[in-house]
Order: C-alpha cells, then sequence, then structure tokens
C-alpha cells in the first residue's frame, strides 16, 4: 500500500473560465486563488499487475468509468514517466462537509497527482505535479500549493502550470454559504465551452484580465483585503455575465444564490469588509478578514441556517500523510 497524500480544494478569485487547448488543459488566461483548509481530498494509489483495468473506490464506492475519464488522464501520465504498465487501484476520501455540493475535482485532482506519483516512485517538483495535475482538471493546477497560487496559461503542457505567490499568513479567510447541493445543469466543462463558443460578451471578459490581475497581486502583496475582495467581487461578475451572452445562454445562479450577495452586501453595509465570489455552482464565498469570521458568521445565521455557513482560513499545499 502506498502513502496517502492530501490536497485541499483552491477558490478562485481571478476565474479561469475558458481553454485554449481543450485536450491538454490549457487556459485562455492565468487565474488566481487562494487554498482553503476546510475541504480536502486523501488519496492513495496502488499499481498493481493484478489488475485488468484502472479503479478508482470514491469514499468507500467503486466509480464508474465515467468519472475515471480525468483519472485516467493522470494516471497515463504517470505510467508514461515511470515507464509502468500496470494498472491502478485509487483510493480517495473526500473530506466535504455533507451537503456541502462542492465536491472538488480540484483537490481530487492534485491528489490524484501527488499519489500516483509518489506510488509509481517519481519524485515530481512542484511544478511537474502542477502540470501532471492540469491534465485532469485545469484547477487541480494551483491545489498543489497552499496560499494564494496563480496558475500561468502558458501554451503548451510544459509551460502551463501555477506558481506560489503568497503563504496568506495573514488575516485573510472565506465563509462558504452553501444554497444547494443539487447536481448542476450545466458542468463547469461544459459551461466554458459553449461560452468560449458563443457568448460575444466573452472577448470583453478575456481583455479585462491582465488588468485585474495585476491589480490583485499587489493587494495581496499589500496584504489589502478591501482591494482583494472589490477586485475578485468584480472579476466574478464578470465571469458570471459571460454565461448570459451564449447560446443557448445559462446561469449557474439561483435565487438562493442572489439572496446570499445581497446578503453579502448588507455586511458591507454594516461595515464589514465582505465580498462575494461564486463558481461554476449556485454557492457563494465570502472573501473576509480571518479575525472576522465568528461574526460574520453569526450575522448571517439571521438569514440562512447554520448548516449552511462553513469557515474556511488559507490551507497547505500537497503533502504526504504519515
Ligand atoms: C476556477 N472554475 O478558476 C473556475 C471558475 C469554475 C469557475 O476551474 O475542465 O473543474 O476540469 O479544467 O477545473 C472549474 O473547472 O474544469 C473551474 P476542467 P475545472 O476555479
Amino acid at each position: 500500500m502506498s502513502k496517502w497524500v492530501r490536497a485541499h480544494t483552491n477558490i478562485a478569485l481571478i476565474k479561469y473560465w475558458g481553454k485554449e487547448n481543450e485536450d491538454l488543459i490549457i487556459p485562455k488566461n492565468n487565474s488566481l486563488s487562494l487554498t482553503l483548509d476546510a475541504f480536502y481530498t486523501d488519496t492513495s494509489v496502488t499499481f498493481d499487475d493484478a489488475l485488468t483495468e484502472d479503479e478508482l473506490i470514491l469514499d468507500g464506492d467503486k466509480q464508474d468509468a465515467r468519472i475515471l475519464n480525468k483519472v485516467q488522464r493522470v494516471l497515463d501520465e504517470v505510467r508514461t514517466l515511470a515507464g509502468l504498465e500496470s494498472k491502478a487501484r485509487i483510493e480517495s476520501i473526500n473530506h466535504v462537509p455533507t451537503a456541502a455540493g462542492l465536491a472538488s475535482s480540484a483537490s481530487g485532482l492534485a491528489a490524484l497527482a501527488g499519489a500516483a506519483s509518489q506510488a509509481a516512485g517519481l519524485d515530481l517538483s512542484d511544478q511537474e505535479l502542477s502540470k501532471l495535475a492540469r491534465i485532469g482538471s485545469g484547477s487541480a493546477s494551483r491545489s498543489i500549493f497552499g496560499g494564494f497560487a496563480e496558475w500561468l496559461k502558458g501554451q503548451d503542457h510544459d509551460s502551463s502550470y501555477a506558481v506560489p505567490v503568497d503563504d496568506a499568513q495573514w488575516d485573510i479567510g472565506m465563509l462558504f454559504i452553501i444554497v444547494n447541493d443539487a447536481k448542476k445543469d450545466v458542468s463547469s466543462r461544459d459551461g466554458m465551452k459553449r461560452t468560449v463558443e458563443t457568448s460575444p460578451f466573452y472577448d470583453g471578459w478575456l481583455k479585462s484580465l491582465d488588468a485585474d490581475l495585476s491589480a490583485i497581486k499587489q493587494a495581496v502583496s499589500d496584504r489589502d483585503i478591501e482591494q482583494v475582495g472589490q477586485i475578485a467581487e468584480r472579476n466574478a461578475l464578470k465571469m458570471h455575465a459571460t454565461t448570459l451572452g451564449a447560446s443557448p445562454p445559462f446561469t449557474y445562479w439561483t435565487a438562493e444564490s442572489m439572496k446570499a450577495m445581497d446578503a453579502v452586501r448588507a455586511l458591507r453595509k454594516l461595515g464589514y469588509t465582505a465580498y462575494f465570489t461564486m463558481d461554476a455552482g449556485p454557492n457563494v464565498k465570502i472573501i473576509c478578514r480571518q479575525s472576522d469570521l465568528s461574526a460574520l458568521k453569526q450575522e448571517l445565521s439571521k438569514t440562512f441556517e447554520d448548516k449552511q455557513l462553513i469557515a474556511a482560513k488559507p490551507g497547505p499545499g500537497l503533502h504526504v500523510l504519515n
């Protein structure tokens, strides 16, 4: 049995939304994220000559071939790098609070990259691990690192990987408002493809990103949470605006998401630093001071149930468990 490897999920403050190369998962733009302590995946991989096919056991249940698809990309690359032919058994446990609806390909594919390379006897650098995780799922490239990470889009397999930006050991945190745990209608993979191909707003989104990225990197380096929050909230709104222009149009927002966004604006009126971001689903994540997490949770418990509110702090990068 190989060692267990843990990767934490990350939330993008500058979003990845669209691929330049769908096969290699080369993105259209650089993105920047914060890795969080509250959600993570533990994975162990065993290469075994006795197996006739790759096997994935997720939270104790054997998964079907469809889910194996992203996983297989990573395994095949590891086999190529290590000169291995044996099939693999993957055991994976998602540590995501029940009903969070946050089952994350970011932590899952990053943990797999770490566990599979380790089981194959490869000693990969963080940059190599980031590339390996990326071919499973784009956002996973960023979960190799703790704190803030930037995924450099690059132009081919060797030049597209994430780098650490800041360890986030300062007063920043995130509060999740879980509004819906149902499976989404449009996957992020399909949603970004449809947007790139059909939304007239997509070009405007892309053109605005360089300014957002350099401004947020400056704000992170200044530890200016107001600026970080403002830039991230505007960036998320722009990303979601592109989906309304797609054909057929779609949105990840629900009435409950709108209610959560309003609640964040109300927190600002009370004087808190609180800005939201959203991904390819209806849940709302609040960028705030770590020292305000309890107060914000209490304030929001007037509007939402306690079980809908999950506080997160910056989390560590990929690591082997003892
Ligand atoms: C992000 N999202 O930057 C963006 C923002 C969703 C919205 O990365 O196709 O699961 O496997 O590369 O990484 C979700 O997309 O997509 C995502 P693939 P992934 O976090």
